[in-house]
């Protein structure tokens, strides 16, 4: 893969004497010193795990003089910035992509071989940095590269998990949890930063009593400290010298309360309340759109929005004074609900602590924050019981209801006598249990709501959120999701980058749209070739690693249909799963009916609590078992990749063939894995939902394959009470493939196993698994056919990859600077 990405100017830019030369030599005597003075070895009894340590700290110190300048650029012009709230960031491997983005991996590539290490064997040492479940973890990923790409003074913060989303292991065909840990080895991206940390306050009670001034004053006591401490990960823009900043927090126990304790002489008790604090930072929760409700989930927001907060009103009073100056200076994104909570804790800084009025400190709280809201799942909608609150926030508590109270009147005195409408639309929920609704906390702290996709931001206008849409139109807003074109194409896909740059020349990597001068090439029949050749080697490469995991070796001649995302009954692997046995009993049947070997590949994670999402992963194995002994016969072979991750997801998508995007349409709020594969040239074969939707107009009709009922569909079948079992009744395939999944074919040992799974689509099939299956099947059939004339297929993909311009994070992030955030962009000069 060398002498295939782009180089930088291979110059020292720091006055350092040439010690951060990223030429070849520079970079091999910066190593070999690291492997001497950083892991204190002779380079001859180094492991590979110290030659990965050193070189990415050799790669770090050629970041580290273009983080200094750019934190200084922006501080000295008094950039307003965009701080980017986020419980989650699954970023992946670094050190590849930060060799790219200097411009420096074949010179990297050089110095490695000239001390006899191969750099890909080195990169692959790497542990991914799984920090988030799925979209909104890599999503904030692929805008923090977007954001230092184009030269954005922009800023992520979140949690320092010292234990990310799980290692899946398949064992017996079943998903089995490992602790992810990534940080046994010592992370050399990280740097921390003890003199920033920050206490934070958790229960405890408050006080009431009248200022100086005569204004009441409300004072947040007692309670327990715990100390975030920042940990600061550089972002390095592509071909830039803009470095940003990922500022994640860990949580320590406070001394004070420590020694409080100790010198009480309870030296036990002291360190077990150690733990209790630092219990905070710990793991991540292992749920992608579903709210689990755990008491140290709410610990977990409070605590880094309040640790991060607490950092940019302290920067800001670096230079600043006047609190009314400070939505010039900064805008902070919510991402998802997540950090909701911030809302009432700027009010809380700015009323109790900086001692503001109410409607100063409210109007300047709704002019920084803007929220993102990336599911419409009513599971996934964060609602805290406000016994909870109370114990653990009190005065958080207090705002919010003031808050409510405020806006509950300013409701009435838009729609009178609607009570209604109160009911509905206030921050409490009233019932058995009174809960504070997050969702409704974030939308009236902020000046913007987006939604992520058209499709998504239309439903949460009208399904989800109608009544502040009515209040509050101006607020409302779209931006459709995107991806880094540098990690998910120019990184991944060096055959296709290559090609694309033989064509195009170079300039797509930060320009997307100039991927639109292919579509001449996609009528070149020299062009199509290349490209085919491009895909069929990295199907090679992919066969060749899945064998290594799973010692399947699949055909490099099939079609490579691949459905890669997490595991949800929304996002129906079921019934691609369910397909896959019809066409394999029709195979077994009529073999005259097989007319091109096929792959499926599936990678998913399932919640560890989430039972049939669990059990399809089961399932899956169940029929690949069956499917892969006789692959001979039928052509068709079927695997589960496992610990599907940030970097098997780069090998995978570029050897896809087919983008299985196959939602019940309304549930899935874009996606982001359509997005890439299309970038990589696969055909999405998907419903008109999320942003698939916009992919479909991009591309044509003719050059995506549809099928199933749309979103209003969806709702008017359920509405005239659906029944799964007619649809069973009705087509002999589907019923032949779900009596054989429930007779117990795939799981001879324990013939009951699938019972809950065929019984959740028989009885209710609430995500319309039947309802699309002739749909599906029909145009899978479509699928094949289509496959067999290879030139008309590649001039499809070749479009697909012209008219993936949009869908760059880049894209995105423009909008969100401008139309949100309004912000500069503030370049680092070189
Ligand atoms: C995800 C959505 O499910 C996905 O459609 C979207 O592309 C992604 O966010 C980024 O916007 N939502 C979550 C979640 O991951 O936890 O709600």
């Amino acid at each position: 893969s060398s002498s295939q990405r782009p180089a930088a100017p291979s110059t020292s830019t720091a006055d350092d004497g040439g010690r951060t030369g990223r030429d070849a030599s520079s970079m091999r005597r910066s190593f070999l010193d690291h492997v001497r003075y950083s892991r204190g070895k002779n380079y001859e009894t180094s492991t590979a795990h110290d030659r990965f340590m050193a070189l990415s700290l050799a790669v770090r110190d050629r970041l580290a003089d273009r983080w200094v300048r750019t934190a200084r650029t922006y501080y000295e012009k008094d950039a307003k910035r965009a701080y980017y709230l986020s419980a989650e960031y699954l970023l992946g491997r670094a050190l590849g992509n930060n060799l790219l983005n200097l411009g420096m991996h074949d010179a990297a590539a050089e110095a490695m071989r000239e001390v006899g290490v191969d750099l890909t064997n080195l990169l692959e040492m790497e542990p991914d940095a799984g920090l988030g479940n799925g979209g909104l973890g890599r999503l904030a990923a692929c805008f923090l590269d977007s954001l230092a790409t184009l030269g954005y003074p922009g800023m992520g913060y979140g949690i320092r998990y010292e234990f990310g989303i799980f290692t899946q292991d398949i064992v017996d065909g079943y998903q089995v949890e490992r602790a992810d840990e990534w940080l046994k080895f010592g992370n050399p991206w990280e740097i921390v930063r003890p003199e920033k940390a920050v206490p934070v306050r958790f229960f405890g009670r408050v006080e009431h009593h009248q200022g100086p001034d005569g204004k009441p004053v409300a004072r947040w006591v007692g309670g327990k400290t715990v100390v975030g401490v920042p940990y600061d990960t550089p972002i390095a823009g592509y071909h830039n010298d803009t470095v940003n900043t990922l500022r994640l927090w860990q949580a320590r126990a406070s001394e004070e309360f420590d020694l409080l304790l100790f010198n009480a002489g309870d030296y036990e008790r002291s360190v077990v309340e150690k733990n209790d604090s630092e219990v905070i930072s710990k793991v991540l929760y292992p749920n992608d759109a579903f709210q689990a409700g755990k008491e140290l989930r709410l610990k977990q927001q409070y605590f880094f929005v309040a640790c991060s907060i607490a950092d940019i009103v302290r920067r800001y009073l670096k230079n600043h004074t006047d609190f009314r100056d400070f939505p010039k200076k900064a805008a902070i994104q919510l991402n998802d609900t997540h950090p909701a909570i911030g809302v009432a804790e700027l009010m809380r800084v700015l009323v109790d602590e900086k001692r503001l009025g109410w409607e100063e400190a409210w109007s300047i709280t709704q002019a920084v924050f803007g929220y993102t809201n990336h599911t419409l799942l009513a599971e996934a909608m964060e609602k805290w019981p406000a016994t909870l609150f109370e114990r653990l926030l009190p005065r958080h508590l207090e705002l919010i209801y003031e808050i409510n109270q405020r806006f509950l009147r300013q409701v009435q005195i838009r729609y009178p006598y609607d009570q209604e409408k109160l009911r509905r639309m206030s921050l409490v929920e009233e019932g058995p249990e009174k809960k504070i609704r997050m969702a409704h906390l974030a939308v009236v702290g902020s000046h913007s709501i987006n939604g992520v996709a058209a499709l998504h931001t239309d439903l949460l206008r009208r399904d989800v959120l109608p009544d502040f849409a009515a209040m509050y139109p101006e607020r409302f807003n779209n931006k459709t999701n995107g991806v880094t074109p540098r990690r998910w194409l120019a990184w991944c896909n060096p055959r296709l980058s290559k090609l694309i740059t033989s064509r195009i020349g170079e300039g797509w990597a930060t320009n997307l749209d100039k991927l639109r001068e292919l579509e001449p090439h996609a009528e070149d029949p020299a062009f199509r070739k290349a490209f085919r050749e491009v895909k069929r080697a990295n199907k090679e490469d992919l066969s060749r690693h899945i064998q290594d995991l799973r010692s399947v070796r699949l055909n490099p001649e099939a079609i490579f249909d691949v459905q890669i995302k997490r595991l949800h009954e929304y996002k129906r692997q079921l019934l691609d799963a369910v397909h896959i046995v019809a066409l394999w009993m029709r195979a077994r049947r009529d073999p005259s009916t097989i007319i091109h070997p096929r792959a499926f590949l599936f990678g998913a994670k399932a919640a560890p609590g989430y039972h049939l999402a669990k059990l399809t992963i089961r399932l899956i194995n169940g029929i690949a078992e069956v499917v892969n002994s006789d692959a001979g016969t039928t052509g068709l072979q079927v695997v589960f990749a496992p610990n599907y991750r940030v970097s098997l997801a780069e090998r995978i998508i570029p050897a896809a063939d087919v983008s299985e995007q196959i939602s019940t349409a309304g549930m899935e709020a874009s996606g982001t894995g359509n997005m890439k594969l299309m970038l990589n040239g696969a055909l999405t074969l998907g419903t008109l939902d999320g942003a698939n939707v916009e992919i479909r107009e991009a591309v044509g009709d003719e050059n995506f394959f549809l099928f199933g009922l749309t979103a209003d569909e969806v709702i008017a079948r359920k509405r005239a009470g659906y029944r799964p079992r007619d649809e069973y009744e009705k087509n002999l395939e589907l019923r032949e493939a779900l009596d054989l999944i429930s007779t117990g074919f795939f799981s001879p040992e324990d013939r009951g196993l699938y019972k809950p799974l065929v019984d959740s689509l028989l009885e209710e099939d609430r995500y319309l698994v039947l309802a699309d299956f002739a749909s599906y099947a029909a145009k899978q059939d479509e699928v094949v056919r289509a496959y067999q004339d290879a030139d008309t297929w590649a001039r499809k993909c070749i479009i697909n990859v012209a008219r993936a311009g949009i869908f760059s994070s880049d894209r995105t992030i423009k909008q969100y600077a401008e139309e949100i955030w309004r912000i500069q962009q503030t370049p680092v000069e070189p």
